[in-house]
């Protein structure tokens, strides 16, 4: 039995989860169909989904066409929910990305479809909402040619489009323009086919060409494009046939040792921890112990596969299936499962670029407000929750205003907390300006704890992050103490001189000392590894004064397109809003303006493109690179993880170390 782990893609509104919903019915699994504005569907489960009609946490279903297991995971289509996207196409085998055949194109979509080719992840397109008024498969099919990929090729063409009697006609090898057009796009890449195809045309039978377009869909080259409409059925069936045909099934050895990715972590009502496991290699089996996360051990309590929407209680899953696992209490998304690691996977969209403070209405919740906000968290670590231990403020991370609003409905919801949020904020980072360095001796005055420490802090490579490094034997000092420091110093740099994460540096080891144990057992003089957490934070603080740190923000490219003569205002609130702008494009009545613009006005700016532009222009970005900010400094009030004054930390220390 093989499985296909399938995503469903898409901008927001494009009928992602009323496709999952009609492939689950064509499939046999549901025998009515759920409609997302009756908030009735298998995968908006949640009840804030349900209540908004939109899609918040990406949901796993499962269904078979023949004797292939698919698991199709609806994601949201919000950017504010990008990372939900993220997540989930790190354990795909291939995807649907569907595309409205109303609203066309849009800048979610191209910065979707850039992502499955950066993967090579291969995809079917799915032109959805052909029965709506305003349908225009044809127009929506050459937009897709011009502005997602040039090798797509269409399956069918439509009949009545706009219409509810709007339909699919799947073609045929009789469609003389369907081979022409299919060939055209396969003998771009195989030099065989196109000998083949220049010296008799007529000689490549169908079933070549058909068997060629799985062969390139499967290694992202081509992509096939099918039309049709979640809501009436129509082109449906076709679809599913196609994804059998067109997308290659998962692949993984059972019998190597297990691996596996965690990219969904849900509570059951009883409180325990679910985790969906997509497993690439190997087996997990139920009550056996199982390496996860960083490598603690634990014992799978429960171990269940998908039917629909249900879970099925399993006794082993095997590589390329998704595993409801139990019994991980530590596990968060992202965790690799098992003793063969699969190596991490690199951010493929932007970090968030805003922050804002969460208040509760009454300051007895904050402790509740805390754990609450830690459990969301681990379904969703991006919102980086930070307390501030001076002020005990409590801090998230955000994508924007809807993803704000979730998290306080869902706070007062499933938590019973009423919050405020403060207006969000750009968050920023700090680049280290020069080399700085600094040394605490054990036998020097003032420093009360059992260790040295010497540290170096440079400015690293843009991107590189933080490097640690030893100038050090590294047989000097016993492992744990030197795991100590990079830990701490990783710890201290989320914090640099103006409050924000330091990125982007080399930190190195150059001095170290400590008091060993006695030759037999232990003795309260030796050295600790809190010793050297605790001297830590001192060395690098000062050696990252001494180098200096620029605090740099966010900056997004935009490409903004809005009718010509809708130019000059446009240009002028891209002024007000700081934005570097190349040279407009002109094109008939179209103009294309791109640039760089600090992310945290792109909000501004969508919210003025409307009413500048009758509704009309449309804005695409992504996030580019950190400069340093210009004019007012954002800089933050220093807090605990910024001990830039000596005695406060110190008597800090003191007394964190007595209530110990
Ligand atoms: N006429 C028509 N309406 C559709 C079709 N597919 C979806 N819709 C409607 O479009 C709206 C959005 O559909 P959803 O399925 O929620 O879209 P989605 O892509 O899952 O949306 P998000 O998850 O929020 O990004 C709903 O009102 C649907 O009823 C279709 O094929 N035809
Ligand atoms: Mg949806």
């Amino acid at each position: 039995m093989q499985s296909l782990n399938l995503g469903i893609l898409a901008h927001v509104d494009a009928g992602k989860t009323s496709l999952t919903e009609r492939l689950l019915f064509a499939a046999g699994v549901i025998d009515k169909i759920g409609r997302v504005d009756d908030g009735s569907t298998q995968t908006d489960s949640l009840a804030l989904e349900r209540q908004r009609g939109i899609t918040i946490k990406a949901a796993v279903v499962s269904f078979a066409i023949g004797d292939l297991v698919v698991n199709l995971i609806d994601t949201p289509g919000h950017p504010d929910f990008i990372a939900e996207v993220e997540r989930t196409l790190g354990v795909l085998d291939g995807a649907v990305l569907v595309v409205s055949a109303v609203e066309g194109v849009q800048a979610q979509t191209r910065i979707l479809m850039r992502t499955l080719r950066r993967l090579h992840l291969p995809a079917v397109i799915f032109v959805n909402k052909i029965d709506r008024s305003g349908a225009s498969p044809d127009r929506v099919l050459a937009q897709i040619a011009a502005r997602l990929t040039p090798a797509v090729t269409a399956m069918g063409a439509v009949t009545d489009p706009g219409t509810r009697s709007a339909a699919f006609r799947p073609f045929g090898p009789s469609d003389a323009a369907h081979l022409a057009g299919l060939a055209d796009v396969l003998t771009r890449r195989d030099d065989d086919l196109l000998a083949a195809y220049v010296e008799d045309q007529q000689a490549l039978p169908y079933t070549r060409l058909r068997a060629e377009l799985a062969a390139q869909t499967g290694r992202a080259l081509a992509y096939p494009a099918y039309f049709g409409s979640a809501v009436t059925g129509s082109g449906v069936d076709a679809l599913m046939a196609g994804l059998a045909e067109f997308l290659p099934a998962a692949a993984g050895d059972a019998a190597a040792p297990a691996a596996g990715t965690v990219f969904k972590v849900e509570r059951e009502l009883s409180g325990e921890k679910v985790a969906y496991v997509r497993m690439f290699a190997g087996t997990l089996r139920a009550r056996e112990p199982v390496p996860y996360g960083n490598g603690a051990d634990a014992k799978i309590t429960a171990l269940s596969v998908l039917s629909g929407s249900s879970p099925v209680q399993s006794t082993a899953v095997t590589a390329g299936q998704i595993a409801r696992v139990c019994g991980l209490p530590e596990v968060q998304i992202g965790d690799t499962i098992g003793p063969a690691a699969v190596a991490a996977r690199q951010h493929l969209f932007a970090p968030p670029t805003l922050e804002t403070l969460v208040v509760p209405a009454t300051a007895a919740d904050r402790p509740a407000l805390h754990a609450a906000l830690t459990q969301l968290a681990e379904q969703d670590p991006l919102i980086n929750l930070r307390q501030d231990d001076i002020r005990r403020e409590l801090q998230v991370s955000l994508y924007g205003e809807v993803q704000k609003e979730v998290i306080q409905a869902t706070l007062a919801a499933e938590f019973g907390l009423q919050v405020e949020f403060q207006e969000s904020t750009t968050i920023c980072i700090e680049r280290v300006l020069a080399s700085g360095a600094a040394v605490e001796r054990m036998d020097g005055g003032g420093n009360p704890f059992r260790a040295t420490v010497g540290l170096r802090i440079e400015p690293g490579a843009a991107g590189a992050g933080l490097a640690f490094r030893l100038a050090v034997e590294l047989g000097s000092m016993p492992l744990a103490f030197i795991k100590a420091v990079e830990e701490t110093a990783r710890e201290t740099l989320r914090q640099g001189l103006y409050g924000w994460e330091v990125i982007d540096c080399v930190v190195t080891l150059t001095h170290t000392g400590f008091v060993p144990p006695p030759p037999y057992g232990w003795s309260k003089w030796s050295s600790s590894a809190g010793d050297f957490r605790n001297l830590t934070p001192l060395v690098l603080m000062s050696a990252l004064r001494q180098a200096g740190t620029v605090v740099c923000e966010p900056v997004s490219g935009f490409r903004l397109e809005v009718p010509a003569d809708c130019l000059p205002p446009v240009l002028t609130i891209l002024g007000r809003l700081r934005a570097a702008l190349q040279a407009p494009d002109v094109e008939g009545d179209s103009c294309v303006v791109a640039g760089e613009i600090p992310s945290g006005q792109l909000d501004s700016l969508q919210q003025h493109l409307p009413g500048l532009t009758r509704g009309e222009g449309t804005l695409e970005s992504q996030f580019s690179r950190y400069q340093p900010v210009r004019g007012t400094s954002p800089a933050r009030p220093r807090t605990d993880h910024n001990p830039l004054d000596r005695h406060e930390y110190l008597l800090r220390v003191q007394r964190g170390l007595g209530s110990r």
